[in-house]
């Protein structure tokens, strides 16, 4: 007998539906789940091998143990035993910073990475933890921490309402979208020319993307930053600044109209490869548009200036008072979040240093680029030991060789990961993760960047096969393990324990008991219970049952294709998180490093940037 499951995709950013049928405990069709609240039926090819993932004979089902040279099969207690006996034994010796840990990609598409991997994270207290973020778009948060005090407020392209769209180092068309959750690109884009709105690409290649777009605009490679400082010179220099609604809530403009002085159309020109008249064009077009917005994404941050170029994309969104309004950019609201008090501590990098090469510090972890430098480096401090969480370091890291080659010599290596590949294979242990339709999933980073407010829970579609472990198992028996806590500890209590923990708040709130409330989440396991919790407490929430209709973990099982919360809605001032409790349009940081690049020679072989090695392979 077939049956229906609904669930959202993890493959990528776009978060779409599925539809999923069942038949014998395996998952034989796949296909958009057309009810689903933002998605809306669409389906992209990865999206629709979803079922293959499951069957792929090639993914390990039990965790492997390295004995005599060579990955054999292992139960789970022999497994952890070894992460025990292997952890315990470098951080007696060299203490904590010889453990590295690095988090890769996946960890943000799964509850086990969203909710438990900044807990390993803590319970390790290394400052050796290394994420995929420094290999993607680690310069747009540290652009946004500086403008909004909050690095993790990214705004995103209002598409279904706008009506100009300047896309730069992008190719959503057949990325799907990133740092932007935006299910259907393709049927989104025609939709803007439909309603008369228009959209140009800035990419020195005729991408997919740019294939369909109204102005294709080429660009030599890594010279964005030249194009949007004479853009926001134009701005200035036309009278074209307006800032509108944020006039009250941004402070800086002067300064960054002083700080582009040096570089109008007719100077940036030759650096950047387009034509003066280009730039004033689309200056123009963007001004023009009523509601229009910029966004920037791998073209912009994997570059030299990737920060300062960030910056720009939303300095010219303030300037023309795009951000924070419909149509423009704007910030989403999770349903797992909290709404912000409109001033804060504000941003700062380098709270520490890498070792060996000096680099500071951003939200807490290192550039992957460094961690070969890390283990190849003696001394005090050098890592010894390396945990990576769905990531594959070896093979994504630029000049990958050198990390393969340093990381082969570690002393011990655990990788949580359903797969031998190019960086699992040196590992020591493998606890592998059930494929993710056999967990639960709800999505705490994407809703961050989605188009609409949305609020969608999968329950897991099919049973977990025996022998299997839930990833949210596997994580918080490592965190408790590097914790100190041995490799036996009683999961069940700790979970409880921090439940306790996060319900003192939301007891006193609602002046009762703590335990009143843990009797009333919802959920069969310490993740499910969590969610629940944040759900409840969050901007959208029911408050335990202060908000009668508000969200609750049980109202998303209702609603298996999702709640609906809402076009988005303006959030600027409370979002904010800088001292002086506005947009800091032209932070110190960012003002030393475009000094910098005006003195700066120009590019001048304008090929792409290869990095793997400094020369281009041989068919480029
Ligand atoms: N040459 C080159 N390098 C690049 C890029 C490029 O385009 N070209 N792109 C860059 C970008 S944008 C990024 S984001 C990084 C990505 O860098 P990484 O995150 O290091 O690389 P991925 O290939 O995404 O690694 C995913 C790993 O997670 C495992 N995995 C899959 N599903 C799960 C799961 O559910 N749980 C667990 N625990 N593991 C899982 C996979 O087996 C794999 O080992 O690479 C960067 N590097
Ligand atoms: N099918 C599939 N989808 C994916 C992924 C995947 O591996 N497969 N990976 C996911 C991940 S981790 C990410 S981060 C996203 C990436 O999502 P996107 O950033 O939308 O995708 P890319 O295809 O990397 O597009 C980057 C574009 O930048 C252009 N470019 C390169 N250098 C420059 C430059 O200096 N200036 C400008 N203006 N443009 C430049 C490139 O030609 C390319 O067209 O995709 C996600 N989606
Ligand atoms: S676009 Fe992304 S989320 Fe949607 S089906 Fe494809 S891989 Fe899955
Ligand atoms: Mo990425």
């Amino acid at each position: 007998m077939a049956d229906t499951a609904y669930r959202t995709c993890p493959l990528c950013e776009a978060t779409c539906g599925l539809e999923l049928t069942l038949d014998g405990g395996e998952i034989v069709g796949v296909r958009g789940d057309d009810a689903d609240v933002l998605s809306k039926g669409f389906l992209c090819p990865k999206g629709a091998s979803f079922g293959y993932l499951d069957a792929d004979p090639d993914r390990l089902r039990t965790p492997r143990v390295r004995r005599d040279g060579k990955l054999l099969p292992a139960t789970w207690p022999e497994a952890f035993a070894a992460v025990h006996a292997g952890l315990s034994q470098v951080i007696e010796a060299h203490g904590r910073d010889a453990v590295a840990l690095y988090l890769g990609n996946p960890n943000v598409h799964t509850i086990a990475g969203g909710l438990y991997a900044g807990a390993l994270r803590k319970a390790l207290g290394s400052r050796n933890v290394y994420t995929a973020s420094t290999l993607d778009q680690m310069p747009k948060h540290v652009s946004c921490g500086y403008l909004f005090g909050n690095p993790l407020a990214v705004p995103v392209p209002d598409i279904d309402r706008t009506d100009f769209l300047l896309i730069l180092g992008a190719d959503p068309y057949s990325s799907n979208g990133s740092l932007w959750t935006v299910p259907d690109v393709p049927g989104r884009l025609k939709a803007l020319q439909a309603r008369g709105g228009r959209f140009a690409v800035v990419d020195p290649r005729r991408s997919r993307t740019a294939r369909v777009a109204d102005r294709y605009v080429q660009i030599r490679p890594g010279t964005d930053v030249y194009l949007l400082l004479g853009m926001v010179h134009e701005l200035f220099a036309r009278d074209l600044v307006r800032p509108d609604r944020l006039a009250d809530h941004v402070t800086g403009v002067e300064a960054v109209r002083e700080l582009v002085a040096p570089f109008p159309p007719a100077t940036v020109a030759p650096r950047c490869g387009i034509p003066a008249d280009t730039i004033r064009e689309l200056t123009a077009q963007l001004a023009a548009a009523p509601r229009a917005a910029v966004y920037g994404r791998i073209g912009t941050t994997t570059v030299e200036h990737g920060t300062v170029t960030s910056w720009l994309v939303d300095v010219l969104n303030v300037l023309t008072g795009n951000l924070d309004r419909p149509g423009g950019a704007m910030f989403p609201l999770p349903a797992t979040s909290r709404r912000g008090t409109g001033s804060g501590p504000g941003f700062r990098t380098g709270r520490w240093h890498s070792r060996e090469r000096g680099l500071p510090e951003v939200i807490g972890e290192l550039p992957a680029v460094t961690l070969a430098d890390e283990i190849e480096t003696p001394g005090e401090g050098q890592v010894r030991a390396l945990v990576t969480l769905a990531g594959n370091p070896c093979l994504s890291v630029p000049n990958a060789d050198r990390l393969d080659a340093a990381i082969g010599g570690l002393e011990f290596m655990i990788a949580v990961d359903p797969y031998v590949n190019e960086t699992t294979r040196h590992a020591d242990v493998i606890l592998p993760p059930p494929p993710p339709s056999r967990g639960a999933h709800y999505d705490f980073s994407f809703t961050y960047f989605s188009v609409r407010n949305v609020a969608n829970f999968s329950p897991p579609s099919l049973p977990l096969e025996d022998g299997a472990l839930d990833e949210c198992e596997i994580i918080t028996r490592l965190a408790a393990i590097v914790a100190g806590l041995g490799p036996d500890a009683d999961l069940d209590a700790l979970a409880e324990q921090e439940l306790r923990t996060a319900l003192a708040g939301p007891a006193q709130a609602a002046g009762v008991e703590v335990e009143a409330l843990l009797a009333a989440l919802d959920g069969g396991t310490p993740a499910e219970r969590v969610l629940d919790l944040r759900l409840r407490i969050g901007p959208y929430g029911d408050r335990f049952g202060r908000v009668p209709d508000g969200l609750t973990l049980a109202k998303l099982r209702e609603n298996p294709h999702g709640v609906d919360l809402g076009p988005l809605q303006p959030r600027i001032p409370e979002i904010l998180r800088t001292p002086s409790g506005r947009i800091e349009l032209c932070p110190e940081p960012i003002a030393a490093e475009v000094a910098r690049l005006g003195a700066a020679p120009p590019a001048d072989d304008g090929t792409l940037v290869w990095s793997t090695g400094s020369t281009p392979p041989a068919w480029a």
